[in-house]
């Protein structure tokens, strides 16, 4: 037969069942740390990093016809009074036509931070972001593909799943420690919009 063995479980269990305690006051407590998030734009008055700029980016330096606009709309995320609209449409004047709008702010160094989050809504097409990088010199940027649904949906996207070109240019490794800005593209023919809120960095 079996014997029973001599280590009972309980004292692992009672210590597993402590932590869980513990840890759920702490996140039942105060709002989680602000270092947690820094918030890039949330389109409301006073919202923004400090010195971010947005302005609109398309294939025309690179002799394409693509076409975008971009302006604070009604109706933003999470019950806000605004959102960002981003639209136009993607041409074929260039080999790899782009539209799409930057937000470009002082490097920061976000080594510790895991990615980017926002808030989008748009016409079910699929979109990129672009993390930019001073390390990246020849527009082979750190790249992220999501979609934009019809209704208001949080994006999470990880700076481990960014991927450079493999193909041209040069690879740099992540370091987190240079990031200027963000790039929010369509690079498929045709008319495009999307609204963006809430965009920021987290832990
Ligand atoms: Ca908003």
């Amino acid at each position: 037969m079996l014997t029973t063995p001599k280590l009972s479980p309980r004292p692992l269990a009672l210590v597993v069942s402590g932590l869980l305690v513990l840890s759920s006051h702490l996140l039942s407590g105060a709002e989680p740390p602000k270092a947690s998030l820094v918030g890039v734009d949330n389109f409301e008055d006073g919202g923004r990093i400090a010195e971010a700029q947005w302005t609109t980016v398309t294939d025309k330096v690179a002799g394409g016809n693509s076409t975008v606009e971009a302006n604070v709309v009604p109706d933003g995320a999470q019950g806000s009074k605004h959102a960002y609209r981003i639209g136009g449409e993607v041409g074929n004047g260039f080999q790899y036509p782009f539209a799409g709008a930057t937000v470009a702010h002082p490097a920061k160094d976000l080594h510790d931070f895991a990615g980017v989050t926002f808030h989008v809504r748009g016409d079910g097409k699929p979109y990129v972001l672009q993390v930019n990088v001073a390390s990246v010199k020849d527009h082979n940027d750190f790249n992220a593909g999501f979609v934009a649904p019809k209704e208001w949906t949080q994006v999470r996207i990880e700076f481990k799943d960014l991927k450079q070109n493999p193909y041209w240019g040069e690879r740099v490794p992540w370091t987190g420690a240079d990031v200027q800005g963000l790039t929010f593209r369509s690079g498929n023919a045709g008319k495009f919009q999307i609204d963006i809120d809430d965009v920021a960095y987290f832990k």
